[in-house]
């Protein structure tokens, strides 16, 4: 792999070593290097034809629940067939070397902990958990009934993946969490989000208001671009392993 020609203000590397309280906020992007589709990449495949916004929807669920389900289970099966990237470990070591770190995803592939990033909040949840669409209760196991979606054994409703779909809250105190994270520190970092989901997209607005550094790494330009203090727009995977370089030099 070609030496990236990055080269870091100093302030930023001076920022990342002596900060106290640092955010990641991350989005599919991050992900992209281990081989997962972005949220908004053409879908490919059975899927071409269906666009995830429509897709990721308790009202696709309630009109389709085998289609729904199956989406997610080609992305559960896909995801668990892929492994962390440079990216993800070098956030694990951030997460290492900074007092008080918080790493805020809006990825639902689990893969950050995977890399072994401990301090995580998970804003749309997780593909891999399961609970029951009626309920809204975990459902840890349930016997892989012919029913496509399975069918909960408490009360038959249909199992559905985790996640939060367009239109529903997020879990309950995990925006509050991010925001007051968000609102405390003093660098926030904003990787491979297109910054257009909501709430999500408030976190960074929330450092700016308390003066953070703001720092975006994405090969493309994003509503959040004007406002960053440093942008970085090539791969996560690249930038990311050589910032962690460039502030502790082994
Ligand atoms: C809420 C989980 C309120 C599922 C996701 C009407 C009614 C209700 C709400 C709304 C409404 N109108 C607007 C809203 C708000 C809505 C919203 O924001 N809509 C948008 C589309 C305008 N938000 C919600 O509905 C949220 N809930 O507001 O609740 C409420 C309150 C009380 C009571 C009821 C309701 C819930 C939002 C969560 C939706 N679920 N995912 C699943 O994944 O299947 S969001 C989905 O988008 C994914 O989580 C994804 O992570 C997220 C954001 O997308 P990105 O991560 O940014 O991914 P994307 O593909 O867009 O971009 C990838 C980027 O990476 C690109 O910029 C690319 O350039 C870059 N990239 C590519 N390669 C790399 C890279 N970067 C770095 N390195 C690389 N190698």
């Amino acid at each position: 792999m070609t030496k990236p020609d990055l080269n870091f203000p100093s302030s930023l590397l001076s920022a990342l070593r002596e900060a106290r309280h640092v955010v990641a906020l991350t989005g599919a992007g991050i992900s992209a290097e281990s081989g997962v589709p972005t949220f908004r990449d053409a879908q490919t495949g059975l899927w071409a034809n269906f666009k995830p916004e429509d897709l990721a929807t308790p009202e696709a669920f309630r009109r389709n629940p085998r289609l729904v389900w199956e989406w997610y289970e080609w992305r559960r099966q896909l995801v668990g067939g892929v492994q962390p990237n440079p990216g993800h470990l070098a956030l694990a070591e951030i997460e290492r070397r900074v007092p008080d770190f918080l790493l805020i995803t809006q990825n639902v592939d689990g893969l950050h902990q995977r890399a072994g990033s401990r301090r995580v909040i998970e804003l749309h949840g997780n593909l891999t958990r399961t609970k029951c669409f009626e309920e809204n209760v975990a459902l840890e196991n349930f016997s892989a009934t012919k029913d496509v979606p399975p069918r909960c054994p408490r009360c038959g409703g249909h199992a559905r993946p985790d996640v939060v779909w367009f239109g529903e809250s997020l879990p309950p105190g995990a925006f509050e969490a991010a925001l007051a994270a968000s609102l405390a520190c003093e660098l926030f970092f904003s990787i491979g989000t297109s910054s257009v989901v909501y709430p999500a997209a408030d976190l960074p607005c929330a450092a700016l208001r308390n003066r953070a550094m703001l720092v975006e790494i994405n090969p493309a330009p994003t509503p959040l671009t004007p406002d960053a203090t440093h942008i970085f727009q090539q791969a996560a995977g690249i930038v990311l392993p050589a910032l962690v370089q460039a502030a502790w030099p082994r």
